[in-house]
């Protein structure tokens, strides 16, 4: 094993995870280079800017490219140490790691005694393992380690999963503990000194797989218990009791922690990485599944209020009535529209053609695809003149700007709150 100081890193996918990444080790006087498939990203980051929304993070990429310590290109490069960072989607039942596979053989040609890579792309239990043998065989001139032997390598191999929460990457980049499974123990040593680089926080070591299953776990961990939450509100709703109200109750409780419903689970990862654990062992896990069931029927409850309220509001005013949807992004204070409940709600009712539908998303510069062009569909940003205008007020995302509604302006409303913002 080799101990040498890392000195040059390449990170392989420049999204949301691997930017912020190659920019903060950029930030420690570390040479990075960036590497992406698209060419539009790399001119992008070349020229200091960013693709995507972050708070603070285009300042600390501009600094780190105009001090010539990151650079972005689509073809990777010799490093010390190779972080990938490509998506792992979730199709038909199952991982789509082709983009991990075709970063591990784009990377092969540049190995030599001493390197390290680093897989941090969520991944099923045994993808590191497959990476290591795929490394193996384009290089059969260097010894990669195996998971039980303690003979010399030249390759270290780990993985090591992201925890950052959107919107907070580069504060939880840098003081969130780790996990890190090596191949070996050395190589978790190594991938520890790459780490060590940026991270405040805990390194904890354990093996690949162990570290593979404890990012599905804290994701699974979390959509258990939204599930929990949103079936609550399902219960609450059937027996005419204010779900806000009982959890704010129930979680005065020293060992009670309930989280909060909402109009469906979204992103890239809450929504999707429960799978990778029902795919690894499908009878193992009714409650993963039916809890992604549970989050996924959301939106479809939500719907189901929305055509209520239009079918009244037609009855009782006998006109095409109005509805201001609030908000497309996942969550809060974002502008990621990916696996979003919110998007899929208004995509839906533009569908149905039968209202006004007065669309509002404060992160976002205009109507996503999708909606725009519908007819009867409006893309507004004046928030008070909105609500003003509406019979049906459908709160899909508690975006701070929406905390400021007067109550009063709702008087006269029907209110669809999925957020508890007005509860
Ligand atoms: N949501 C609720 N109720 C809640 C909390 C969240 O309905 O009480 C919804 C949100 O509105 C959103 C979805 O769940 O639609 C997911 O949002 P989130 O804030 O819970 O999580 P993400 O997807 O932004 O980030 C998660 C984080 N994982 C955990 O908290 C266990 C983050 O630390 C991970 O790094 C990230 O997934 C990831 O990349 O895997």
């Amino acid at each position: 094993m080799s101990s040498a100081p890392i000195g040059k890193i390449c990170v392989l996918g420049l999204g949301y995870i691997g930017l912020p990444t190659a920019s903060v080790i950029a930030s420690r006087g570390v040479d990075v280079v960036g590497v992406d498939v698209k060419q539009d990203v790399v001119d992008c980051i070349n020229r200091g800017e960013i693709h995507i929304v972050e708070p603070d993070l285009e300042g600390v990429t501009a600094s780190a490219v105009h001090r010539g310590h990151l650079r972005a290109s689509t073809e990777p490069e010799p490093a010390d140490a190779f972080v990938i960072a490509v998506p792992t989607p979730f199709h038909d039942g199952k991982a789509e790691l082709g983009y991990v596979w075709s970063a591990a053989r784009a990377i092969a040609p540049h190995l030599r005694p001493g390197t390290l890579v680093v897989l941090e792309s969520t991944s099923p239990p045994g993808t590191t393992d497959q990476m290591t043998r795929i490394l193996a065989e384009s290089r059969p001139d260097l010894r990669f380690p195996a998971r039980d032997g303690n003979g010399p390598v030249d390759v270290n191999i780990a993985y090591c999963p992201e925890r950052v929460l959107p919107g907070r990457v580069l504060t939880e980049l840098i003081d969130n503990s780790r996990v890190i499974g090596g191949i070996s123990a050395a190589c978790s040593d190594r991938a520890k000194a790459l780490y060590r680089i940026f991270c405040r926080g805990d390194l904890h070591v354990t093996d690949a797989r162990t570290a593979e299953m404890c990012k599905l776990t804290e994701n699974a961990f979390r959509d258990v218990n939204i599930a929990f939450a949103n079936e609550l509100s399902r219960v609450c709703d059937t027996i005419g009791i204010n779900v806000w109200e009982l959890i704010r109750l129930a979680n005065q409780h020293p060992r009670v922690n309930i989280l909060q419903p909402g109009p469906g689970v979204g992103g890239h990862c809450i929504a999707v990485d429960p799978w990778f654990i029902v795919e690894a062992a499908p009878d193992a896990t009714p409650l993963i599944r039916t809890a992604r069931q549970v989050n996924d029927d959301k939106p479809k409850r939500v719907l189901g209020m929305v055509r209520e309220a239009l079918e009244a509001t037609r009855a009782a005013t006998g006109r095409r009535p109005t509805v201001a949807l609030l908000g497309l992004a996942f969550k809060a204070d974002v502008d990621d529209l990916r696996e979003s409940p919110a998007l899929a709600i208004a995509e839906t009712v533009a569908s149905w053609n039968d209202c006004e539908t007065l669309v509002s998303e404060p992160n976002i510069e205009d109507l996503p695809a999708s909606l725009s062009g519908m007819e009867g569909v409006r893309f507004v940003t004046d928030i008070d003149q909105t609500v003003a205008a509406a019979d049906i007020v459908v709160m899909l995302v508690n975006h701070r700007p929406y905390l400021a509604i007067e109550r009063e302006s709702l008087a006269s409303k029907t209110i669809i709150d999925t957020r508890g913002v007005w509860a």
